[in-house]
């Protein structure tokens, strides 16, 4: 009757095993080992085939329950593994909610837009409209229609970025000045695209980004911010322009402060005027922020010149106008007194966090 202390024997280091699996791995291996193809109790079943008939019920009863046991054990122990494993995953991936949150760095608006913003305001409570335009300009809208000259210096390479080099075929490839299509050096092709489209009255500004080929320093960028302003009606005077530039200075650096337009030249504008503030350290008196003047220049401006409606397309007989170019830049430098413009560009916000 060896078979049947076999199997016994089988069914007690079954049970031993079993108990001291300790994961779902062993414990597969372990069932592999028993009830495989080639496991114990499957080699002891097969063995009943040599038995004489009469033995036949009693060891094959027997090895029914073993197998039963077996396969009870198996499952109950897979289940406690399973069990200890989903509680361990549920401990190590814990949240401890009672933690401090994880640190996110948050921006600002940058000066720049700040003011920007401040001065759309300013207009747009004037009843101005904003309007945009493209960066990339033909030579027609940033110098032609604005009644620059051909030989006029600014239209060099020395003053603008050629950014297409569109000169005649054998020529291309390195005459940048023979290109007609460029990096606006101001906002002014908007205007002219506004003249074109629109018919009188407008009363506009346009803001943005303008590009030179300067080198940077304290007081000089290659990229900077403009806000120029248009406006064409019926009637409309030095008067006016004086008129809307004096509300914008006090608006912007405070009801205290002076004004003061000294001649200038544009060839887009006549007569043109740049436009100084008094000093918001001295009021005038002389100091080292003025360089001992009083006054702090902050814009240009004039009357548009008539040329620059005929290029448009309105009638410099029925309307007249005015138009002015603000350097952002230049009034946070003056409002902050920035050390050094190329602290705009930095992204340090160190600096930047202050406004
Ligand atoms: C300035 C100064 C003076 C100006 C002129 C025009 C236009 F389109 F009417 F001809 N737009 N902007 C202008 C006039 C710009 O910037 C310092």
């Amino acid at each position: 009757m060896s078979l049947l202390d076999d199997l016994k024997a089988i069914e007690e280091q079954a049970l031993i095993d079993l108990e001291n699996a300790d994961s779902l791995e062993t414990l597969e291996q372990i069932r592999i080992a028993i009830t495989g193809k080639r496991g114990s109790l499957t080699a002891a079943m097969k063995m009943m085939g040599r038995l004489v008939p009469e033995e036949r019920p009693v060891v094959g009863k027997l090895a029914n329950e073993v197998r039963a046991n077996v396969e009870a054990a198996l499952a109950t122990r897979k289940l406690e593994l399973e069990k200890a494993k989903l509680a361990a995953r549920i401990d190590a991936e814990a949240v401890d909610v009672t933690l401090p949150g994880r640190y996110l760095p948050q921006g600002t608006q940058h000066l720049i837009n700040q003011i920007r913003e401040e001065i759309e305001d300013i207009f747009v409570s004037l009843g101005y409209t904003v309007e945009d335009g493209p960066y990339v300009e033909t030579t027609w809208y940033n110098f032609t229609a604005l009644n620059a000259p051909e030989d006029h210096p600014s239209r060099s390479s020395k003053d603008t970025f050629y950014v297409v080099d569109n000169a005649p075929e054998g020529k291309e490839g390195h005459v940048l000045g023979e290109s007609d299509v460029l990096l606006r050096t101001q906002t002014s092709g908007v205007q002219v695209h506004t003249m074109e489209e629109k018919k009188p009255p407008i009363y506009m500004i346009c803001p943005g980004t303008v590009f030179r080929p300067d080198t940077a320093d304290a007081n000089h960028l290659s990229q900077f911010t403009q806000v120029e302003g248009l406006v064409v009606d019926e009637g409309i005077t030095f008067g006016d322009l004086k008129g809307t530039l004096d509300h914008f200075c006090r608006e912007i650096f405070g009801a205290e402060r002076a004004t003061r337009y000294r001649p200038h030249f544009f060839p887009f504008t006549e007569p043109s005027c740049e436009v100084d503030v008094s000093c918001g350290v001295c009021h005038g008196a002389g100091c080292r922020f003025c360089k001992n003047t009083g006054w702090l220049e902050i814009l240009g401006c004039g009357m548009v010149d008539p040329n620059v409606f005929q290029f448009c397309g309105i009638d410099p007989e029925r309307y007249t106008g005015f138009a002015f170019g603000i350097g952002v830049e230049r009034v946070a430098a003056l409002r902050y007194d920035l050390p050094d413009l190329r602290m705009l560009m930095t992204g340090d916000m160190r600096f930047l966090r202050q406004f």
